[in-house]
């Protein structure tokens, strides 16, 4: 199965988050992705087997004992891969208790033996894929307000050609 581990968004944050990105769809043409999608990716771990999921599920649960508080804070809109056909995303910025969680999620990974993807990690909400923008700069939005996150998950991925289906196989709680 294709796999990631990523923390997951409180209700009213995703409220806030889905209210920005319908804004964006007066200056931006693209694939608006559904709100229930939304996520911060920690580790994607692409093609992995059953024995892979139950270390990852181990890696998760030992790096969330040792979590901080995990701040989810806005800090602008990041623009990724092609210019005018790539991912528009909101970025979150680096706060230690997020990039803590990354790194411990990360090296317990590493320690088990499960591979992943070791692009750096750039904590971030993706909202719209192929994303074409009209303006040269987008509008002055309001951000949704920081708060703290509650858990993490790890998905299965199923990629459809409507989009990928995310389906939570083990959640862990944050410290709050
Ligand atoms: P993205 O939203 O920035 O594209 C599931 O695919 C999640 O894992 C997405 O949030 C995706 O990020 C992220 N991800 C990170 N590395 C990936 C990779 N190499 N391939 C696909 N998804 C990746």
């Amino acid at each position: 199965m294709r796999a990631f581990v990523a923390v997951d968004l409180p209700a009213e944050f995703e409220d806030e988050v889905a209210a920005l990105a319908r804004r964006l769809h007066a200056c931006v043409e693209g694939r608006f992705l559904k709100r229930q999608t939304y996520h911060v990716t920690l580790a994607f771990l692409g093609e992995i087997n059953e024995a892979d999921a139950r270390r990852a599920i181990d890696a998760l649960e030992r790096a969330c004992a040792l979590s901080a508080p995990v701040l989810l804070e806005p800090k602008g809109f990041e623009r990724f891969g092609h210019r005018r056909e790539g991912l528009l995303a909101l970025a979150l910025e680096a706060d230690p208790g997020l990039v803590g969680l990354a790194e411990n999620l990360r090296s317990g990974l590493r320690a088990q033996g499960v591979a992943y993807d070791e692009k750096r990690f750039s904590p971030h909400i993706s909202l719209v894929r192929r994303a074409r923008l009209e303006a040269p700069c987008l509008p002055d939005l309001p951000f949704p307000h920081a708060c703290v996150a509650a858990s993490a998950t790890l998905y299965k991925s199923t990629l459809t050609p409507e989009g990928a289906l995310y389906k939570p196989l083990y959640t862990v709680d944050l410290p709050v």
